[in-house]
């Protein structure tokens, strides 16, 4: 079994956990309320922007063969960053001034802090995970979610033909890093993954308030 598959077969049950989230099934369902969406959203859009520079930590680190993959995962993420805003707009959310939640601040610290301590291989999984998450989670919103939905860029987005191409590529260079490997860092990549599902699945949690806030901490975001 290659990297990516064992990987992902070690976390299965916290994966479908999260593939079973309220947030994916009542976005498909068009239950969601739209405030909720709204929370996940002002979240997200400081998720994707601090996606930038931990791909930057990665980049320096990069075989040469992984440069430009990753120079246009950049480039893609700014997009990104633009149908946030234009959503934003059409939705009457206001992504100005939100300060990260508690979840949102570790999940990207834990990023920066994997991008710039650890090996290429565990940063290269920690970024796997958590785009496989998203093209996994979106999949699910996808099954059945009305096309005239205010959120159907999202899922087209991370559910769509060019983001699975990137997944895929994803997967096959991780299975190639798993290989060269030795042991120690396997066991370090299968730790790193799974913390990666865990931050996952609290981020959904998020958007329902159950945690937008920081414990002890009355103010939220
Ligand atoms: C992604 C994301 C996907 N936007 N938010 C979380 C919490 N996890 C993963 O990353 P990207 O940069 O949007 O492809």
């Amino acid at each position: 079994m290659g990297t990516s598959a064992d990987l992902l077969a070690r976390v299965r049950p916290l994966w479908e956990e999260m593939l079973r989230h309220p947030f994916l099934v009542e976005t498909r369902d068009g239950a969601l309320p739209d405030a909720t969406f709204a929370r996940w959203m002002r979240q997200d859009y400081l998720f994707v922007e601090a996606a930038i520079p931990f791909m930057g930590t990665l980049l320096a680190k990069a075989p040469v063969g992984h440069r430009k993959p990753l120079a246009d995962a950049i480039a893609a993420f700014h997009r990104e960053l633009g149908l946030f805003r234009e959503r934003a707009v059409a939705a009457g959310v206001d992504l100005d001034g939100v300060h990260a939640s508690f979840v949102c601040h570790a999940y990207v610290q834990f990023l920066l802090a994997t991008g710039a301590l650890s090996s290429y291989g565990e940063g290269f999984t920690v970024l796997y995970a958590a785009e496989k998450a998203y093209h996994d989670s979106w999949k699910v919103v996808k099954a059945g979610i009305d096309p005239g939905s205010p959120w159907i860029g999202f899922v087209e987005n991370w559910a769509g033909d060019a983001f699975a191409g990137w997944v895929s590529w994803l997967e096959t260079e991780l299975d190639g890093l798993g290989d060269a490997a030795g042991e120690a860092e396997r066991a370090r990549m299968a730790d790193l993954f799974e913390a990666t599902v865990r931050y996952e699945i609290a981020f959904w949690e998020l958007a329902y308030g159950r945690a937008d806030g920081w414990p002890g901490i009355r103010e939220v975001a």
